[in-house]
């Protein structure tokens, strides 16, 4: 009997399995009380993890969803000095020389102020229902205070949208598209937070002009790109590098004056003019890198960082999501200062800034891997702040730009996660767009099956999250009408569903077989019938679109489907 008392390899194995269980045991209960620290992003991701998640589906978004296009005041307008616009933060940036690629500015750009008619033509070709455009601040504000309003911009706008009337295309308006006056800029642009008065007048001046046919009003287009981009990175205009504080403060007005425009709007228009206010936010989908609850979790504070930062203070509680609350605390207290470089809100302020959004414009372009990591990097930024790493999965089909992989699955998860996050509010997607790298001297490729296949995939990624998981979508702008200036990267990456030629003084637009495609879907609201029968849709290849092979074999990507909507996912 002794002999079993001592230890034998036998028992020292199940001494050691016994301990890994209790350890594994602990792990998983730890798991299951940290649950409601994984948010939505943690629901969302436990939802989708389904094998068939590409397959295509059919069937039609409902009867009164909205298909539009969408574009930017700087990125098409040209007319920089003309009819006394003033100039503008992406003037002065673009005419930095090495800011922008090739030095390229927006002074003529596609030259659409002068080309109403011929851009109005092209939606009518592809028998949108809306366009999405923004005004430009200076243009009917030179200064971008009511010191003087420039009648001339103030026409440009009602020759468009009078134009888009008669054409019966509802015209849907950005506010603010991250051109701000430079004389704003001068006098500290959003950190300053005069400006949210300045805004507040500017939106109004625009209300009164425009509402009587402008029933959809878009306050700021991605203010968290405008923020991080422009205060933080300085790759975008107004070019500062200030790590980890301006950023916040900018946000912090930005905030402060759409809610300011909400209330004038609901006090003074809504009542008369019954149209809406609503804000355009992006993020990239955030997919946890492993099952592991930390990087579920870091998944989550990115979402929170980059759509919480806005649609938590105006949709859920007047606050900023918590997370960033203590994140930023910790770092900041860390850096031996006395109090958060994340602003906060005063009572009344939360009062006034929730509740603030009719709809909900979102904005998706790509799907970042994140896992849980500890930066020690100093001084900490808004990156830092959030304790993790992002990046692209290799595999992931390349678009033209490096920071953008074509993810579909991500899309559908990300609304999913705006539904359960916001409690399912009525959603417009404002942009979805893919990215091609050209130059001026290049043959324009028209036949852009990668283009193609980027807008079949993604919008049925959409019609599933409508169909199939009850997301409140109402709309759909493509990512862009034609191709652009495309901020820092100028004119050698292109978005268009048409291509415009800069080299040409008149700037021809010549559609792209995405134009016609994208015809299709919208005059069939949607993937009519069924997935086997959809002709020609190339799958995406790593390197076809933008490598050496334009006409790499044609895969069908999809399964047989004929009985209609499969609901695969519950
Ligand atoms: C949208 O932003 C904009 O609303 C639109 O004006 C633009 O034309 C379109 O994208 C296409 O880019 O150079 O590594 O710092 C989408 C989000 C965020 C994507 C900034 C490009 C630059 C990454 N954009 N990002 S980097």
């Amino acid at each position: 009997m002794t002999r079993f008392r001592k230890t034998s390899p036998f028992q020292t194995y199940t001494r050691d399995y016994i301990h890994f269980v209790t350890i594994l045991v602990f792990l998983v209960s730890f798991n299951a009380q940290t649950v409601s620290a994984q948010g939505a992003g943690g629901y969302v991701y436990k939802q989708f993890q389904n094998p068939v998640r590409d397959r295509l589906i059919h069937g039609l978004f409902s009867s009164n969803f909205t298909w539009g296009v969408a574009t930017s005041a700087y990125q098409i307008e040209g007319a920089w000095n003309e009819d006394q616009r003033g100039e503008t933060i992406w003037d002065t940036f673009s005419h930095e020389p090495g800011r922008i690629v090739d030095n390229a500015n927006g002074d003529i750009a596609c030259n659409s102020y002068h080309k109403i008619d011929e851009d109005v033509a092209l939606l009518k070709e592809l028998q949108v229902k809306h366009y999405r455009f923004s005004i430009a601040w200076s243009r009917i504000l030179p200064d971008g205070t009511l010191n003087k309003i420039n009648q001339a911009g103030i026409v440009y706008y009602r020759r468009l949208i009078n134009a888009l009337v008669e054409a019966e295309i509802e015209p849907v308006v950005t506010l603010f598209h991250w051109d701000l006056p430079q004389a704003l800029q001068d006098i500290g642009g959003w950190s300053n937070e005069i400006l949210t008065v300045y805004f507040k007048n500017y939106a109004e001046l625009c209300f009164l002009e425009y509402g009587d046919w402008v029933k959809r009003w878009i306050t700021f287009n991605e203010p968290s790109i405008f923020a991080k981009a422009g205060h933080e990175h300085g790759v975008h205009a107004p070019g500062l590098k200030h790590q980890g504080t301006t950023v916040y403060r900018v946000a912090h007005t930005i905030i402060k004056a759409h809610a300011k425009v909400w209330h004038t709007y609901d006090n003074k228009y809504r009542a008369s003019q019954k149209g809406q206010v609503g804000i355009t936010l992006v993020s990239s989908w955030a997919q946890p890198s492993t099952k592991w609850q930390v990087d579920i979790m870091a998944a989550e504070r990115y979402l929170q960082f980059e759509f919480g930062w806005f649609a938590h203070p105006l949709m859920v509680n007047g606050d900023y999501p918590s997370v960033m609350k203590t994140q930023i605390l910790e770092k900041s207290i860390g850096q031996g200062l006395s109090s958060s470089r994340l602003p906060s809100f005063t009572e009344e302020e939360k009062v006034l800034l929730r509740g603030t959004v009719d709809f909900l414009g979102v904005n998706y372009y790509t799907t970042k891997l994140i896992s849980a990591w500890r930066s020690d990097a100093w001084p900490p930024g808004y990156e830092e702040d959030q304790d993790l790493k992002a990046w692209h999965d290799e595999s992931w089909p390349k678009s033209g730009a490096s920071w953008q992989k074509c993810v579909p699955w991500g899309f559908r998860l990300l609304l999913n996660w705006v539904k359960h996050e916001y409690g399912n509010p009525p959603i417009y997607v404002t942009e979805t767009g893919v990215a091609e790298k050209l130059n001026d001297q290049d043959e324009p490729k028209l036949k852009d099956v990668w283009r193609v296949q980027y807008f079949v995939s993604h919008i049925n990624e959409l019609l599933k999250a409508y169909k199939l998981d009850g997301v409140n979508v109402q709309g759909f702008s493509a990512w862009t009408l034609m191709d652009n200036f495309e901020w820092q990267d100028g004119y050698s990456t292109r978005f268009g569903l048409y291509h415009v030629d800069f080299k040409s003084p008149a700037r021809t637009r010549t559609a792209k077989s995405s134009a016609k495609k994208y015809n299709e879907i919208v005059t069939g609201n949607g993937f009519p019938v069924p997935v086997s029968k959809l002709r020609y849709i190339p799958q995406f290849k790593p390197d076809m679109a933008f490598g050496a092979a334009p006409r790499a074999p044609m895969v069908p990507v999809f399964h047989d489907n004929d009985e209609g909507i499969q609901p695969e996912f519950r």
